[in-house]
C-alpha cells in the first residue's frame, strides 16, 4: 500500500523571488515521495476573489490556504497542498492555489502571467475563477494564457522518472472549470432558463460572419473551445452578507447562504468525481515524482526566457496570433509556390504571375487568422516578407536558369569542343566550318525548352569564353591559306621549270635528230662518194679527210651531250633547292607528306631523265664505236683499194713496159 501523505498545511511550491520563479525544494521533496497518480487541481484568477477559500473547501478544511480579507498581499507564487483523494483512494489530490494575480501593489503582470501559465501546465483540472459574469476581458486573458502555455507544452526533460523516451513529452490540456463568484445575473437566454454550462457555452460560442470585428470576437472563443475539450461552469452567489465576508473563514455553513453552500458542495463533488489524474500524451500517468520533474522543467523553461514577456495581455495575444497568422500565410505562400513553380520559369512574367496568385492567397490566409491587427502592421510585415520571398524566388529562378543553361550548353557544345581538341578545325577553311557548326549548335540550343530568363546571357557568356578558341582557329586558318598559296606558287614555279626542262630536252633532241639526219645525209653522201670512188677511183684521201671531219662533228655532238649532263646537274641543283624549300615548309605532317610525294615525283622524273640520258649516251657511244669501226673498215678498204690500185698501176706499167720492151726485142 502506498504511503499516506501527511501534509497538515499547504506549502509554497513555486515562489516569486525578486521577479524570478523558484521551486521550493521542501515542496518538491514531498512531491517526490508521492508514488500514486496525482489529480492536480489548480485555481487561477484575480486576487481576493475567494480562490483560497474554495481550495480549502476542496481540501475539506476551513483553514489551510491563507484567506486574506485585507488588501495586503500574501507570498506570491503557487501554493501546494497534497491530500488523500476523498473519492479515489489510489490517487492523491494535489491542490494548487495561486497568489498575487492582478495585485495592484505588486504591479508585475509578467509574473502573474507566468504563474497563470505554470498552473495551467501542471494541472489536470484548471479552475478559472472570475467575478460576477463572463466578460470579454476574462475570455481574452484565458485565450492569451492558453496560447502562451502552447509554447511550453512540449518541453524536453532528461529526468522524467520512468519514462523511457522522455526527451520530449506533451502535457495533455486540462479540463476547464469556470467558477463565477458573486454571480448576480439570471441564468436565462431568449426568455428560457439555462444552466451554468449553457451560459459558458453561449459565452464561448462564435458568431456568424467574416468581418474583422467578428473575427476578433470569434478567434479567442474558438481557441478556448479547441484548447479545453472538457468545460464546466459553476456559479456562486454571494456567500453571505457583505459585512460578514471578512470572517468567512470562521463562519459555519449555517451562517452562509444555503444556495452558496450547495453550490460549493456541487463544485467539490464534481471535482472529486470528474477530475482525472494528470496525464501526458501517450497516456502516461503523472505521479508525485513526475509532477516534481514537470514543476522543475516548466519553471526552468519559464526562467530561461522561453515564455514571451509582454505587458498587455490583449496586445500580446494579438502579437502571438498575428505572428502565427503571418507564419501561416508565409507557409501557405511557400507551399503554393513550391507546388506551382517549376524553376526555371520560361519567362519572368510567368514567375511574377505565380507569385501574385500565391501572394493573394497568403494575404487571404492572414486575414482569416489575424487578430486585432492595428494599423495593418502585421499585414505590412507579411507583405515585406512576401516581397523578400519573391526576391528570393527571382534569385533562385535566375540561378536555376543559369544551371540549366550551363548544363545544356555543356551538353550541346561538348562534341564541338571535342573536335576542337582533336584539331579538326585547325585546317585551311577550318574557321568557316567552326562558325557554321557553332551556328547549328546555337539553333539547337534555342530550340531547347525551359531554359529560363538567363538563356541569352548564358549563351553569350559561353560564346565569349570560346572567343580565344575561335581566334586561334582563325589565325591557323589564315596561316594555312598563306602557306597553301606559297606552295601553289612553288608548284607553279616547278611546273614552269619542268616545262622549260622539257622544252630544252625537245630542243636538244631536235638538234640531235637534225645532227643525225645531217650525219645520215653525210653518210649517204659518203656512201655515194664511196660508190663514186669505187666507180671512178677518185682521190680517196680527200674522202678520208671528210670522214675525219665527220668524226669531229660526232665529237662535237658528244661535247654537246656533256652540256646536257651539265643541264642534268642544274636539275639536281634545282631538286636540292626544292628539298630546301620542302624543309622550310614542313609544318604539318600532311604538308610534309604532300611535299615528300612531290619531291619523290620530281626525283623519279629526274631519275627517269637521267636513265633516259644514260641510255641515250650509251646508244651514242655505241653509235660512235660502230661509226669508228666503220671508219676503220673504210680506212682499211681505202688502204686495200690504194694497194690494189698501186698493184694495178704497177702491173699496168709492167705490161706497158713489157709492151715497150717487146717491140725492142723484135
Ligand atoms: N465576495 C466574496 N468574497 C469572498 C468569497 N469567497 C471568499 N471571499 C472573501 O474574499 C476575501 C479573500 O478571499 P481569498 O480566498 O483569500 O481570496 P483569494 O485571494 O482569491 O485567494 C476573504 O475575505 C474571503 O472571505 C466569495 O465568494 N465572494
Ligand atoms: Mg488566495
Amino acid at each position: 500500500m502506498a504511503p499516506v501523505i501527511h501534509m497538515p498545511e499547504p506549502l509554497c511550491l513555486v515562489k516569486n523571488t525578486n521577479g524570478r520563479l523558484v521551486a521550493n525544494p521542501k515542496a518538491l521533496t514531498i512531491l517526490s515521495a508521492i508514488t500514486q497518480p496525482v489529480v492536480v487541481v489548480a485555481i487561477v484568477g484575480l486576487c481576493r476573489t475567494g480562490k483560497s477559500y474554495l481550495m480549502n473547501r476542496l481540501a475539506g478544511k476551513s483553514k489551510g490556504f491563507s484567506i486574506r480579507s485585507t488588501v495586503q498581499p500574501h507570498t506570491k507564487g503557487i501554493w501546494m497542498w497534497c491530500v488523500p483523494h476523498p473519492k479515489k483512494p489510489d490517487h492523491t489530490l494535489v491542490l494548487l492555489d495561486t497568489e498575487g494575480l492582478g495585485d495592484v501593489e505588486k504591479g508585475d503582470k509578467k509574473n502573474d502571467t507566468q504563474i497563470f501559465v505554470l498552473a495551467l501546465l501542471l494541472s489536470s483540472t484548471f479552475v478559472y475563477n472570475t467575478m460576477n459574469k463572463i466578460d470579454q476581458r476574462d475570455i481574452d486573458l484565458l485565450h492569451y494564457v492558453t496560447e502562451l502555455s502552447g509554447l511550453l507544452r512540449t518541453v524536453s526533460s532528461p529526468d522524467l522518472d520512468g519514462i523511457e523516451d522522455a526527451a520530449d513529452f506533451v502535457s495533455i490540456c486540462p479540463d476547464l472549470v469556470w467558477t463565477l463568484r458573486d454571480f448576480y445575473l439570471d441564468l436565462e437566454a431568449h426568455g428560457q432558463l439555462i444552466t451554468a454550462d449553457e451560459y459558458l457555452e453561449n459565452s464561448l460560442r462564435p458568431k456568424q460572419g467574416t468581418d474583422q470585428g467578428l473575427q476578433n470576437f470569434n478567434l479567442p472563443r474558438l481557441c478556448i473551445q479547441k484548447f479545453f475539450t472538457v468545460k464546466k461552469c459553476f456559479i456562486f452567489y454571494l456567500p453571505t452578507l457583505r459585512k460578514k465576508l471578512a470572517q468567512l473563514e470562521t463562519l459555519r455553513d449555517d451562517d452562509l447562504d444555503p444556495e452558496f453552500v450547495q453550490q460549493v458542495a456541487d463544485f467539490c463533488s464534481y471535482i472529486f468525481s470528474h477530475s482525472n489524474a494528470k496525464t501526458l500524451l501517450g497516456g502516461i500517468k503523472v505521479n508525485g515524482s513526475r509532477l516534481e520533474s514537470l514543476v522543475l522543467t516548466y519553471v526552468n523553461a519559464i526562467s530561461s526566457g522561453d515564455l514571451p514577456c509582454m505587458e498587455d495581455a490583449v496586445l500580446a495575444l494579438a502579437e502571438i496570433k498575428n505572428l502565427a497568422a503571418v507564419q501561416k500565410a508565409i507557409a501557405h505562400y511557400d507551399q503554393q509556390m513550391f507546388q506551382k513553380v517549376q524553376l526555371p520559369t520560361e519567362t519572368l512574367q510567368e514567375l511574377q504571375d505565380l507569385h501574385r496568385a500565391s501572394e493573394r492567397e497568403a494575404i487571404e490566409v492572414f486575414m482569416k487568422n489575424s487578430f486585432k491587427d492595428v494599423d495593418q502592421g502585421f499585414q505590412k510585415k507579411l507583405e515585406t516578407l512576401l516581397e523578400a520571398r519573391q526576391d528570393d524566388f527571382h534569385k533562385r529562378n535566375s540561378e536555376a536558369s543559369l544551371d540549366r543553361c550551363s548544363a545544356l550548353l555543356q551538353d550541346i557544345f561538348h562534341p564541338l569542343e571535342g573536335d576542337v581538341k582533336r584539331g579538326i578545325y585547325l585546317t585551311a577553311g577550318g574557321h568557316r566550318l567552326y562558325v557554321q557548326k557553332t551556328e547549328e549548335l546555337k539553333a539547337k540550343y534555342y530550340q531547347e525548352p525551359r531554359k529560363g530568363i538567363q538563356a541569352e546571357e548564358a549563351l553569350q557568356k559561353y560564346l565569349q569564353s570560346k572567343e580565344s578558341v575561335r581566334d586561334r582557329i582563325l589565325q591557323t586558318d589564315l596561316a594555312l591559306i598563306e602557306r597553301e598559296k606559297e606552295m601553289e606558287e612553288a608548284h607553279v614555279k616547278a611546273e614552269v621549270l619542268k616545262a622549260e626542262e622539257q622544252r630544252m630536252w625537245v630542243a636538244v633532241l631536235r638538234q640531235y635528230q637534225q645532227m643525225m639526219e645531217q650525219r645520215q645525209r653525210i653518210l649517204q653522201e659518203q656512201v655515194r662518194q664511196m660508190e663514186r670512188n669505187r666507180m671512178f677511183q677518185h682521190p680517196l684521201q680527200q674522202r678520208a679527210l671528210d670522214l675525219r671531219h665527220h668524226c669531229q662533228i660526232l665529237w662535237k655532238i658528244t661535247e654537246e651531250l656533256e652540256i646536257c649532263m651539265k643541264i642534268n646537274e642544274f636539275l639536281r641543283v634545282a631538286e636540292k633547292t626544292l628539298a630546301e624549300e620542302k624543309a622550310k615548309r614542313e609544318s604539318s605532317e600532311k604538308e610534309k607528306k604532300l611535299h615528300e610525294q612531290k619531291v619523290k615525283k620530281l626525283l623519279k622524273k629526274c631519275e627517269n631523265l637521267t636513265r633516259a640520258f644514260m641510255e641515250f649516251k650509251a646508244k651514242m657511244t655505241e653509235e660512235i664505236r660502230v661509226r669508228e669501226s666503220l671508219l676503220k673498215e673504210m680506212n682499211e678498204r681505202i688502204k686495200m683499194l690504194k694497194a690494189k690500185m698501186n698493184n694495178n698501176n704497177e702491173s699496168k706499167q709492167n705490161t706497158e713496159m713489157t709492151a715497150l720492151q717487146r717491140p725492142r726485142k723484135q
